[in-house]
């Protein structure tokens, strides 16, 4: 029995086949494309109907497997509008566009931080769904709009006709009450927004509905229908982390990277909301608690600047390796890296500000990125154990940045605790097996973890070197 996710990235997307054998996940990447926002007049946004055209494409590629069950994830936060009609109105936005730098203040500053942490558990980041509603009710889109629907659930409609809002990404809109998981009504009608937009939650596992009449003519998958699955990317990633012991932290490594712990519940209250933590809602009523690091965007962004392509990326990472250690670092989660730009420039001025040596080569800056993402990883996860009392014995780094030995390396190094990196699929992994343990074929989350420890070679990295200087890095960006 074979099942396709979809997995959408901010950098890249795919279609992956499944299936399980001997207690293996098999897996085939039949479609992946490029992924990125476009600046229009009135901002950045995404082009959702570009990439529904590449999942169509990546269903027809396989349907010569007749998968039975379709799973689709993405980044969080960003949505699309419906009319009555059930017409999109205008491309979503992407969570990157400063519309929701003032406004995101304004409505933190009017119902009160800690009011807002306590409700809903979500670290404050300008671009929250909150936040985006609340500058989207400024303008006249708002008031035609009959439902709003996250990227996955944007592509479930697509496929299938039924609107639903999966619970995963729900709660990372900050309309989710972080202790009973529903809508908070008076959330929405405090910054201008008809709570009756939100469409009825759904939870991984439960079926979306069967493919629209003309999706399965198009792809050939007539037998197929929709399930949901942790459909916030970082939901999936979660569940294909090959822990084996519940000591474990994780940093989902991609376009972001998402450092923290997989919590039986949400830490709320003061400490926890000073510390910026976020209580995202994970796959079988599991918490993440982690912070939004910038991750591997900062050299993306860096690539971006010079001119360079990811083929490109094997020859600067031997030229960060071979650069002069623990020279300049920046605080990797500072919101000056969030827009589109000049990263090398950013680099250089947060460099001057602290002061500390600009790095002069790309060599240096790539190696200022690394080492500032694996202190950020540290950071994260220190705090994270210790406001949440769980210990940490091992970190398992998953996603695209589990191919870059030194980012792994110095993460070790920084933690002084052994980093497990991959697999590098984790999230179509996750979403996979969220659809295989709907069929039956899985018990629960434990099970789903070894069958991922067992389908991959994973690489190990033990801590080396004196965290003396790591310490002193961390004085100097937070005094
Ligand atoms: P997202 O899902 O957010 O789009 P991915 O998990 O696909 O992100 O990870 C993308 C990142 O993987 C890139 O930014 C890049 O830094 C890293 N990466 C890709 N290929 C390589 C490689 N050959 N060596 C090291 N890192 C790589
Ligand atoms: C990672 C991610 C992250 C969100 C960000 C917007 O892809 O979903 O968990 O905070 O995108």
């Amino acid at each position: 029995m074979s099942f396709a996710a979809v997995d959408l990235g901010a950098s890249s997307g795919r279609v992956v086949l499944g299936h399980i054998a001997d207690g293996r996940l098999r897996t085939e990447e039949v479609h992946r494309f490029d992924n990125g926002p476009v600046r229009l007049p009135d901002g950045l946004h995404w082009d959702a109907v570009g990439l529904f055209r590449e999942v169509l494409t990546g269903l027809r590629l396989a349907a010569p497997r007749a998968p039975v069950s379709i799973g689709i994830d993405s980044w969080a936060v960003d949505y699309g509008l419906l009319d009555a009609a059930g017409g999109l109105l205008g491309e979503p936005f992407c969570y990157r566009d400063s519309r929701t730098d003032e406004v995101s203040r304004e409505v933190v500053g009017s119902l009160g931080a800690d009011q807002l942490f306590e409700r809903n558990g979500l670290q404050f980041l300008p671009f929250n769904t909150i936040f985006q509603l609340a500058a989207a009710a400024r303008g006249a889109q708002l008031a035609a709009a009959e439902s709003l629907l996250l990227v996955p659930d944007l592509m479930g409609y697509w496929l299938t006709g039924r609107r639903g809002a999966e619970l995963t990404n729900a709660s990372t809109t900050g309309l989710l009450d972080a202790r009973t998981h529903e809508w908070c009504p008076e959330l929405a009608r405090a910054v201008g927004v008809d709570p009756g937009l939100l469409p009825a939650l759904r939870r991984p596992g439960e079926e979306v509905g069967p493919l629209l009449p003309h999706v399965a003519e198009d792809t050939g998958l007539s037998g197929a229908s929709v399930v949901a699955v942790g459909s916030h990317d970082t939901a999936s990633a979660v569940v294909g982390v090959p822990a084996q012991r519940p000591n474990f932290a994780y940093v989902c490594t991609g376009t972001w990277s998402l450092a923290g712990l997989e919590l039986p519940g949400p830490v709320l209250g003061e400490p926890a909301r000073r510390a910026n933590f976020t209580n995202e809602l994970g796959v079988d009523g599991t918490v993440r608690f982690l912070r939004n690091i910038m991750g591997l965007w900062l050299l993306q962004e860096s690539l971006r600047t010079w001119g360079l392509s990811t083929a490109e990326l094997p020859g600067l990472l031997a030229e960060a390796a071979a650069a002069q250690p623990l020279v300049s670092l920046v605080d990797a989660e500072d919101t000056r890296f969030l827009p589109p730009g000049d990263m090398p420039g950013r680099i250089a001025e947060a460099c001057r500000e602290t002061g500390q040596p600009v790095p002069e080569t790309r060599g240096a800056v790539v190696r200022c990125v690394l080492e500032s993402l694996a202190l950020a990883h540290r950071r994260a996860i220190r705090q994270a154990a210790e406001l949440s009392g769980q210990d940490v014995e091992v970190v398992h780094l998953v996603g695209g940045g589990a191919r870059n030995e030194l980012l792994c390396q110095l993460t070790a190094d920084a933690l002084g605790v052994p980093v497990v990196a991959g697999p590098v699929e984790a999230t179509a992994l996750g979403n996979l097996l969220v659809q295989a343990r709907a069929a039956g074929q899985l018990s629960d989350l434990d099970h789903a973890r070894r069958v991922v420890a067992d389908s991959h070679d994973l690489a190990h990295y033990s801590p080396s070197g004196d965290r003396t200087p790591w310490d002193e890095a961390e004085r100097r960006l937070h005094r």
